[in-house]
C-alpha cells in the first residue's frame, strides 16, 4: 500500500477476475482517474462519470470503469491525490477467500481441541464438554457437546444451525466443483469433500438437540447469561441448558436432516439413514402439534432468543425436503397445503425459511411436481431476482439494499439477495443476475461506503475488531480470519453505536469495534451465504 489511501475511492480489495466488469466507486464528483500497477506504472486512464446521490450513505458517488485492464497483477487506483486500497486482478481472485470462509466454521467448533496444526496461533483447548440440563427438568442431563458456536457468543441455536447448514449443503449440491480442494480440517481424507466433513461436525451435534422422549427439537443450548466478552471458550464453564422445544426448531431440524440425508447418501448410507429417521420423527412431532406457542426465552435465560412467531414456513420447508428425499406423496400433499399458508416463499433467513422450501421443490425433477405450482414458484423466484436487479441498477454501489435493509446482519441480507440472484440464474440462465450477484460480493469485500472489507483477514482494510469472544480474549492481534461481520445496522442496537453513530446514514452505521455486537458480530449464518456466493464464482 502506498499514497494517500483515504477511502474516497473504493474497490473490491480481494480482487477482480480477469474477465470481470471492473468498476470502482468514487466519492464526490467524478473525473479522470488512473490505474497504477505495483511498479508505479499507469496502465489505464479513465473517467468516472457523473455522480449520483447514494441515499444509503448520504454521499454523491460516481463510477469508473477499468474493465479493459486484464493483466494479472496488483493495482491501486489514483484519483487526484488519493489512492484506493490495493486490489488484484487474477483468474480466480476468490479461491483463498472461499477456503477462509469455510475454515471459519472449523474455528467455531465446540467441544474439541483446536490444534495448532490446523488453528495456528488461534489454537485452544476443548470447550463446553459438560452435559446440558433440560430447562425445568433439573434432573435430566443430556450430552450436548460438539457443533459450532453460533457467533461471537458460545450459544448453539437450532434454527441458526439449520440456515447455516442449508446454505453450505446447497452450495455443495449446486456447485460441487467448488469443493475439490481441501481446507484442510482434521477429518480431510481426500475422498469426502471437506465441506461435508465440516457440516457433519454440526449435524452430529444437531442430533443431540432432538428430544428422545417426544421427537421435538430443543430450541437452543446456552448458559443463562452471555459470558463476559474477554472469555476464551474453554473458560466458559457455567451450566448449559436445553431451552424448551419449539415448532420452528423442530421444523428447521426436520428440513435440514432430510436435506442432509440426500446429500450424504452416496458417501455414508448409515449416516444418511440416521438423518432421514430423525427428520421423520421430528415431522411426526410437527403433525401432533399443529398449533404450538412460539418460543420465548424462559425467565432465567438471557441469551439470543431467535424468536419467530410464524412456523408455517419451517413446516413448508420440511415438507419439501421430506418429499424430495423420500418421494412419499404424503409430504407432497402437505407441501401443497402449506403453500397456501406460507407467505414468505423466497426468504433465506434463520426465521423466514420459505425460500429453502421453494428451492428444494424447484430442484425436483419437474415430472415429480405439480407443474402449475412449479411454474408459479419459478415465476416468483424470477420476479424476486428481477426486483433485486432493478434496485441494483439504480444503486450507486450496484447492490439491491434499500435504506430499510440496513438492519442487524445487513450483510446477510446482501448475501441472501446474491443467493437469490444466483439461484434464479440456475433455473433461467441470465447473465445479468450473475453480474449483479458479483456486485454484492464486491460490496462485501470493500466496494462500499465504509471502504472496508467486511471479511476478517481478507482485504487490505478489513474488519479488525469483531465482536467475537475468542478474537477478543486470545493474545493474537489479528482477528481469526474468514469471518463475515454483521455490517451496518441503522437500528443502533448496542451502547457503543448509540454513543458514536447517532445521525449517521444507514450504510455508515457500522463500527469496527469489539463492543458493537449490533454491527460487528460474526455468525455461522452470515458466513454461510458468503460461502454459497463465493462457491459460484470459483467454479463458473
Ligand atoms: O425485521 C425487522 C425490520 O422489519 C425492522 O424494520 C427493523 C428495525 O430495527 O428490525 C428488523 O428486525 C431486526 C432483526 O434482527 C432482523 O433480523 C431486529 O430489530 C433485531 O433486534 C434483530 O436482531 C437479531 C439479534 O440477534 C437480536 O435478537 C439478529 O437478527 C440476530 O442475527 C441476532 O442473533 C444473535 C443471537 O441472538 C445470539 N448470538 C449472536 C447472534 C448474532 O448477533
Ligand atoms: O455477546 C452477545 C452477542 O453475542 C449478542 O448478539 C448480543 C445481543 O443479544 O449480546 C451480546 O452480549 C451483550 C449483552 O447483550 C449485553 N451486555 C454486554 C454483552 C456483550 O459483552
Ligand atoms: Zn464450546
Amino acid at each position: 500500500m502506498r499514497g494517500n489511501v483515504n477511502g474516497l475511492i473504493v474497490v473490491d480489495q480481494v480482487g477482480y477476475a480477469v474477465k470481470d466488469k471492473k468498476l470502482a466507486m468514487f466519492k464526490g464528483k467524478g473525473g479522470i482517474f488512473q490505474v497504477v500497477n505495483d511498479h508505479k506504472q499507469v496502465v489505464f486512464e479513465g473517467e468516472a462519470g457523473i455522480a449520483g446521490f447514494d441515499e444509503a450513505s448520504g454521499e454523491y458517488v460516481s463510477l469508473g470503469d477499468f474493465s479493459s485492464v486484464t493483466t494479472i497483477g496488483n493495482y491501486q487506483i489514483l484519483f487526484n491525490d488519493s489512492y484506493s486500497s490495493t486490489f488484484s486482478i487474477s483468474e480466480k481472485p476468490y479461491l483463498d477467500l472461499h477456503t477462509g470462509l469455510l475454515k471459519a466454521f472449523y474455528f467455531l467448533r465446540c467441544g474439541i481441541d483446536l490444534d495448532e496444526s490446523y488453528a495456528g496461533p488461534w489454537n485452544h483447548k476443548a470447550c463446553h464438554t459438560a452435559k446440558g440440563i433440560v430447562y425445568n427438568e433439573p434432573h435430566r442431563v443430556r450430552d450436548s457437546s460438539g457443533g459450532w458456536h453460533d457467533a461471537g457468543d458460545y450459544g448453539k441455536y437450532t434454527v441458526a444451525a439449520a440456515k447455516a447448514l442449508a446454505d453450505l449443503l446447497l452450495a455443495y449440491e449446486l456447485f460441487p466443483a467448488a469443493f475439490d480442494r481441501q481446507i484442510p480440517i482434521p477429518e480431510s481424507d481426500g475422498k469426502i469433500p471437506d465441506i461435508l466433513l465440516e457440516c457433519r461436525y454440526e449435524l452430529e451435534w444437531l442430533f443431540k438437540m432432538q428430544d428422545e422422549l417426544t421427537g421435538g427439537v430443543f430450541h437452543k443450548l446456552t448458559t443463562f447469561n452471555f459470558p463476559p466478552l474477554k472469555t476464551m471458550p474453554e473458560e466458559d464453564r457455567a451450566n448449559l441448558y436445553f431451552s424448551p422445544i419449539s415448532a420452528t426448531a423442530t421444523g428447521s431440524f426436520a428440513a435440514i436432516m432430510a436435506l442432509a440425508s440426500r446429500i450424504y447418501q452416496p458417501f455414508d448410507q448409515e449416516f444418511s439413514k440416521r438423518c432421514i429417521e430423525s427428520a421423520t420423527i421430528a415431522w411426526k412431532w410437527l403433525e401432533n402439534h399443529e398449533h404450538y406457542p412460539s418460543f420465548k426465552n424462559p425467565e432465567q435465560i438471557k441469551t439470543g432468543e431467535y424468536g419467530d412467531e410464524i412456523d408455517s414456513d419451517e413446516r413448508y420447508w420440511a415438507a419439501a425436503e421430506l418429499y424430495k428425499t423420500t418421494g412419499d406423496e404424503i409430504y407432497h400433499k402437505k407441501f401443497k397445503q402449506l403453500l397456501s399458508e406460507t407467505e414468505l416463499k423466497y426468504e433465506l433467513g434463520w426465521a423466514d425459511v420459505g425460500g429453502y422450501g421453494t428451492i428444494s421443490y424447484l430442484l425436483l425433477n419437474k415430472a415429480n411436481t405439480d407443474s402449475h405450482i412449479y411454474d408459479s414458484l419459478l415465476q416468483g423466484l424470477v420476479e424476486t431476482a428481477e426486483h433485486f436487479l432493478e434496485i441494483s441498477q439504480k444503486n450507486q454501489y450496484c447492490i439491491s439494499l434499500t435504506n430499510e435493509d440496513y438492519i442487524w446482519g445487513s450483510n446477510m441480507v446482501l448475501l441472501n439477495h446474491a443467493m437469490i440472484l444466483l439461484l434464479a440464474n440456475h433455473f433461467v440462465n441470465k447473465i445479468n443476475y450473475v453480474e449483479c450477484a458479483k456486485a454484492h460480493l464486491h460490496y462485501l469485500l470493500g466496494r462500499n461506503p465504509m471502504n472496508l472489507s467486511y471479511v476478517t483477514g481478507f482485504g487490505e482494510h478489513s474488519v479488525m475488531n469483531p465482536h467475537h469472544r475468542p478474537s477478543v480474549a486470545d493474545e493474537v492481534t489479528a482477528p481469526i480470519p474468514g469471518f463475515v461481520s454483521g455490517g451496518p445496522n441503522s437500528g443502533l442496537q448496542d451502547d457503543y453505536v448509540k454513543e458514536h453513530l447517532q445521525g449517521e446514514p444507514p450504510a455508515k452505521c457500522f463500527a469496527d469495534h469489539e463492543d458493537s455486537y449490533a454491527t460487528n458480530e460474526v455468525t455461522i449464518y452470515w458466513n454461510s451465504p458468503a460461502v454459497f456466493v463465493a462457491s459460484y464464482f470459483i467454479q463458473e
